[in-house]
């Protein structure tokens, strides 16, 4: 089964879970992307549900899909979040971020009662790290930021290399809120607690893709003999 595929049959998964009259937040990337699809349908079809988005991009896409749309001002509670992921443990611990939309997708994610999120098998990992860790900094004293950020990482026993992202213009990228990322390459991130807190204390480090007790559950897709095998790993509650 192709790619496209398993993130769809993920996306389809995690539709199961979305209830008449839900605000829904809806995330970002390609497997989010196949889930609007697969809700848009469904709205068609007569589904009456809200949804609000963790992107401009997102934003886009969900009404061009023909799904009402919101701002999170307007709803702050939200009863469900559907969004992607990079990687995913044991834990349903993740790194998020390889979208650029880490923190509004944080913000979203907390705001809901619920997080799920939705990915092909690919993104299961025993130890977070092998995804480079997006850290979203005010563009304002970079150097400065970047110095704190690289003690930091040290201080919590990782290691690696922190690259500024760029965007496909080649100029340093800017987030939908007005910031940059720096991408730490760490390789394995034994103590994700413990980085998520050194990281926060650092000056300039608005928020970074660490997502530690906010998952509820994964939907992974993972092809077997030719159809799609879904897995759900989380709490009872949501599993
Ligand atoms: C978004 O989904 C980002 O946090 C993450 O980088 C991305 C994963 O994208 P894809 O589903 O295309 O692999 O939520």
């Amino acid at each position: 089964m192709s790619a496209p595929d398993l993130k769809r049959a993920a996306a389809l998964a995690a539709l199961d879970l979305v209830e008449p009259g839900m605000r829904l937040g809806i995330g970002t990337g390609s497997t989010a992307a196949a889930f609007i699809e697969v809700l848009g349908e469904r709205v068609r079809e007569g589904l009456d549900i809200v949804g609000v988005p963790t992107s401009e991009a997102t934003y886009t896409a969900a009404t061009r899909a023909g799904i009402r749309m919101a701002t999170l001002e307007e709803l702050p509670e939200l009863d469900l979040t559907i969004d992607g992921t990079d990687e995913v443990d044991g834990r349903l611990r993740l790194i998020k971020g390889g979208g650029a939309a880490l923190l509004r997708e944080k913000i979203v994610a907390c705001a809901s009662r619920r997080m799920v999120v939705i990915a092909d098998a690919s993104k299961r990992v025993d130890t977070l790290g092998a995804f480079p860790l997006p850290i979203e900094v005010n563009a304002f004293g970079l150097a400065a930021t970047r110095r704190g950020v690289e003690r930091a990482i040290a201080r919590s026993g990782c290691a690696g290399a922190l690259s500024l992202r760029l965007g496909a213009d080649g100029a340093p990228l800017t987030t939908d809120g007005g910031h940059r990322i720096l991408d730490a390459r760490l390789g394995a991130i034994p103590d994700p607690e413990a980085l998520s807190g050194l990281l926060w204390s650092v000056p300039g480090v608005v928020e970074h893709g660490l997502f530690l007790g906010i998952c509820d559950a994964a939907i992974l897709a993972e092809a077997r003999d030719g159809r799609a095998e879904i897995v759900t790993l989380g709490t009872p509650r949501a599993a």
